[in-house]
Order: structure tokens, then C-alpha cells, then sequence
């Protein structure tokens, strides 16, 4: 048995471990202050870092290699003798430290994989619901939430979703079970959890450039299923999600779920006009079990299919954990959605105006503009190796006139130009403070009564703004001074 299989609680002794952190996001520096307080030895690592995080790092005693210089970080490395590697998610697997690692029989972990050791740190190990997935995985994730603290469950939500995992773990309030968003970059690495239930929501282009191909992005959002104990959900309506579910490992004792937008079959969670109903955890699967209706949904709500295939899902996560049908229907009536995902932020003579920044993909935007029957569409930013044409000739029927945003620009106006060249193009080139008040400028004048005006980029922020939701902050204050 070798020293990190008896690493396996919280209670373990882990002096005796080192571990180099690679990375000093919001992910690193938690796996650092948690291996520092279970007395660990800990070498953090990282290109860069915010100074304030370098100064805790201080005040803790913790050794830190911050900054670009390859030779010495390799060096200082191997010096080290780690017995494991927590790189944070973003990091690359062909990163030359990573294969550093692996070429010399050491693990790589991240922070997911450490949270599951430790997970028993206030009394009884909590049980885990873990959800991928191209999109929905946030909206799936706080619903299933949710659901679960309507009806008495101790439960957080963490992950992806922005709060690490071991911020909660370490939480002293102690939660019976977490539901965690992984990202395809954190399943790459994964190594052993066992969730009590899963779900791969979708499987679409996203994250090429990071994964290499789709094939390898597949592979590592269907890690998710593996060692699943209760109950494995997957989509109905997306053929992948069942493959990659039929391909997971060590599922025997789960049951498999569908959820659906239509009549679910048996087996099944999905929708019967506006009611959703259960047809998977019932008795006699010739019953139908009515758990929430349409109406139940907060008014503010802008319905589409996307959100109640997203309901579906969370459902038959929360039924997998026991939740009964009316605290599901009590947990819609509470739900209100994130900004930035398809929400309205001004409606005036006919025309609505919609922020969907969070349409960081074509899959997400495909899903926007479904909505919708004639929109001016505000498209394009970062593209990370994916293809646009697709979205571009499924959807430029009811594409009035399209707004072109982002550094990748070329791409999108190719597709257009040989796809579309009759729709109305415009191409912005302006400073981004300036970007969104002249998208707002050009469609206001495009925009005719009836249409939506939808900021829906599919494609990623982070080459003209901070984040997704900046870019959404800038259009609908933009929006709300111009139009
Ligand atoms: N770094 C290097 N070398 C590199 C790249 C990064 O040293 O080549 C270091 C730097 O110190 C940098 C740090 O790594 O500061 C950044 O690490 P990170 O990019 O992994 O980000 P974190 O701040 O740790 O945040 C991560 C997730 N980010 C990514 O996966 C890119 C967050 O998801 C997540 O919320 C957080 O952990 C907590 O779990 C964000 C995200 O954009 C929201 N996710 C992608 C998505 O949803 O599409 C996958």
C-alpha cells in the first residue's frame, strides 16, 4: 500500500505527504491552505499570482515558487520529491510540469480528487452529486441544490460553479451532501470519486483547444459516470450521453435515468405538456407521478426548452436523493435564474432586448436562438478552436442582422459571407469600453418590431472583457443609456 491510498480521510495523518500545488487560482490557493492546515509539506507553484494570495502564503509558512522560468521551476521541482501533484483545472495536460510529473510515476490530482479524501471532515463523509456537461451545468447544479435544502438536506452547491470544492468541505457548518459542477477540465484529471449520482447534461463542441479533439473532451466528460453507487442520469434526446454512460466503469449497482423535454417513457423523467412527470422512481412504471407544473416557475422566468430539459434533469438528481414531488414543485416556485442567461433587461416599442452572455459556445447559443423568432444577434468574442458555421446556416432564417464582436471575428464573417450572404452584417472594431454602445447604437436602428435583440456570442469573454458577466453588464448598460 503505498503512503497516499491511506491518505484517505480527513482524520489521516498527512504529515508525511508532499505535495507540490501547481496553479494559484481561486482552486490553488484553497488546496494550499488546506494541505497547510492537515500539516502537510507544500510546494506551491504557479506563473503568476495575485500579490495579496503570495502575502497569505507568508503569513502561513508556505513555500512558494511564483513567476516564468522554466529551468529552475523544473529543478526546484524534482529537488522537492513530491509524492503528488494538484494542478489547477486550467492547467493543460501537455504542460511540461505535468508531464514532468507523470513521466517520473507521480500522481496528478486537483482539487476535486483531494475533496474526496477529505470530504469527512465534519463527522460523516458527505455524499456527492456531480454534474457535467457542455451547458446547463450551473443552472442544474443550483436547482438540484435547491431541491435538496427544500426538503431538510444539508446540501452546497461548489465546483465549476465558482466556489471550490474545499471551501465547503472545510465549511465547519458540515453539509450531508454536495452537489458539485465538474468542468471537462477537472474530469481529465479525476482519479477516484464515487458519486452517489451523476449526470453528463449534453455533449457539444467547446474546449477543443484545451482538449485537443472532441473525441478526448467526450472521453473526459463521461469520467463523471464511473463508481456512480445510486443513480447515473442521462439525456434522452442526446445519444452521446447514453454512450458515454454505456462506456462508464464500476455502475452496476445505479440505476440509469433518462430525462427528456417530451413524454417520458418509463425510466424517465420528462415533461407532459406543461407537468412534469416521473416515470423512474415509482413502483410500477406504468404510473406517472406528477411532480411540478409550468406554473410553479417563478414569472420572471423566460421559459424554454433548454430550462425544462434542465429542470427535468435536476428532478431526477433530486429524486435519486430522495427529494419528494412537492418540495420539488416548492424548490421551482423559489428558483430565480443567474443573470446573464437569456434574461430580458429592457423591452421598449415591440423590440426585447436579451442578455444570454453566458452563451459561451455555439451549443448554448443554438439554444438562444431557438427561443426566439427574429432576432438582431450579437455574436462572436473567443472561439477556443471551435467551428461556427453550423450555428450560423442552422439559425440564419430568423437572423435579421448580425452585430460582430471578439478578436476572432474572421471566422464568424466568413460564415456568414458563404453561408448567409444576404443577411445584414456589421463588424465592430471599436476600444471595449466603447464595444457594446455601439452594437447598442447600430441595432437599435436594425431591430423592427417583434424582434429580439440577443447578446448570445458562443463564444468565450475573456478577449475583450473580464469575464461573461461583464460582457453582459456592459451590453444591458449600454442598452438601458441608448435605447
Ligand atoms: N496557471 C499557471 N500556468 C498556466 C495556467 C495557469 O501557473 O499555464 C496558474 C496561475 O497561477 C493562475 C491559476 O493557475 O492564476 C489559474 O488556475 P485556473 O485557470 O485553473 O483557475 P482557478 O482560479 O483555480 O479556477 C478554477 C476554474 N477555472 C478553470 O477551470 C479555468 C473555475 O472555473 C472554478 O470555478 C474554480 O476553479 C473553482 O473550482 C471557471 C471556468 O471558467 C468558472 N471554468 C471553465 C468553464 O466553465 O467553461 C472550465
Amino acid at each position: 500500500m503505498s503512503k497516499l491510498d491511506e491518505l484517505n480521510s480527513w482524520h489521516s495523518d498527512w504529515s508525511e505527504l508532499k505535495a507540490v500545488v501547481y496553479g494559484l487560482g481561486v482552486s490553488g490557493f484553497s488546496v494550499a491552505d488546506t494541505l497547510n492546515e492537515l500539516g502537510a509539506q507544500v510546494l506551491v507553484i504557479a506563473d503568476k499570482a495575485e500579490a495579496e494570495v503570495v502575502d497569505i502564503l507568508d503569513v502561513l509558512g508556505v513555500q512558494h515558487l511564483i513567476g516564468k522560468d522554466p529551468a529552475n521551476v523544473q529543478e526546484r521541482f524534482a529537488a522537492f520529491t513530491p509524492d503528488v501533484l494538484i494542478t489547477s483545472p486550467g492547467i493543460r495536460p501537455d504542460n511540461s510540469l505535468i508531464v514532468q510529473a507523470r513521466a517520473a510515476g507521480i500522481q496528478v490530482w486537483t482539487d476535486i480528487d483531494l475533496a474526496w479524501r477529505v470530504r469527512d471532515k465534519a463527522g460523516v463523509a458527505s455524499q456527492w452529486i456531480c454534474i457535467t456537461g457542455t451547458n446547463g451545468k450551473t443552472t442544474v447544479t443550483q436547482l438540484v441544490e435547491k431541491m435538496l435544502v427544500t426538503a431538510g438536506i444539508k446540501a452546497a452547491a461548489c465546483g465549476n460553479i465558482g466556489i471550490p470544492i474545499l471551501d465547503v468541505v472545510r465549511d465547519p457548518a458540515g453539509f450531508e451532501v454536495l452537489v458539485v459542477e465538474l468542468s471537462s477540465f477537472q474530469l481529465e484529471y479525476i482519479n477516484s470519486i464515487e458519486p452517489m449520482a451523476s449526470v453528463v447534461l449534453n455533449l457539444a463542441q467547446d474546449h477543443l483547444d484545451w482538449h485537443g479533439s472532441m473525441n478526448q473532451y467526450g472521453l473526459a466528460k463521461g469520467k463523471i459516470y464511473n463508481n456512480t453507487k445510486i443513480c447515473c442520469v442521462y439525456n434522452a434526446g442526446d445519444k452521446t450521453t447514453s454512450e458515454l454512460l454505456q462506456a462508464a466503469v464500476n455502475t452496476d449497482s445505479a440505476q440509469a435515468v433518462g430525462f427528456t423535454v417530451n413524454t417520458p417513457a418509463p425510466n424517465e423523467i420528462g415533461w407532459v405538456e406543461d407537468i412534469l412527470v416521473d416515470r423512474a422512481f415509482v413502483d410500477d412504471p406504468s404510473v406517472a407521478l406528477e411532480l411540478a407544473s409550468l406554473s410553479d416557475l417563478n414569472s420572471s422566468i423566460v421559459l424554454s426548452p433548454h430550462l425544462m430539459s434542465n429542470i427535468a434533469a435536476a428532478a431526477s438528481l433530486a429524486r435519486a436523493a430522495g427529494v419528494q414531488p412537492s418540495e420539488i414543485a416548492t424548490a421551482l416556485q423559489q428558483f430565480e435564474l443567474d443573470a446573464h442567461r437569456i434574461q430580458l433587461v429592457f423591452a421598449k416599442d415591440g423590440i426585447s432586448w436579451v442578455d444570454d452572455s453566458k452563451a459561451t459556445n455555439p451549443h448554448a447559443a443554438a439554444a438562444a436562438l431557438a427561443s426566439f423568432d427574429s432576432v438582431v444577434w450579437v455574436v462572436g468574442g473567443l472561439l477556443k478552436g471551435v467551428d461556427i458555421s453550423d450555428l450560423v446556416s442552422r439559425y440564419a432564417s430568423k437572423v435579421r442582422a448580425a452585430i460582430v464582436i471578439g478578436l476572432d471575428r474572421a471566422p464568424v464573417l466568413d460564415a456568414f459571407a458563404k453561408l448567409a450572404p444576404s443577411t445584414q452584417v456589421f463588424e465592430i472594431v471599436s476600444e471595449p469600453g466603447e464595444i457594446m454602445n455601439e452594437v447598442v447604437r447600430i441595432a437599435k436602428d436594425v431591430a423592427r418590431e417583434g424582434d429580439t435583440v440577443l447578446l448570445a456570442p458562443a463564444a468565450a469573454s475573456m478577449d475583450q472583457f473580464k469575464d461573461y458577466a461583464q460582457r453582459g453588464e456592459f451590453f444591458a448598460t449600454a442598452v438601458k443609456r441608448e435605447v
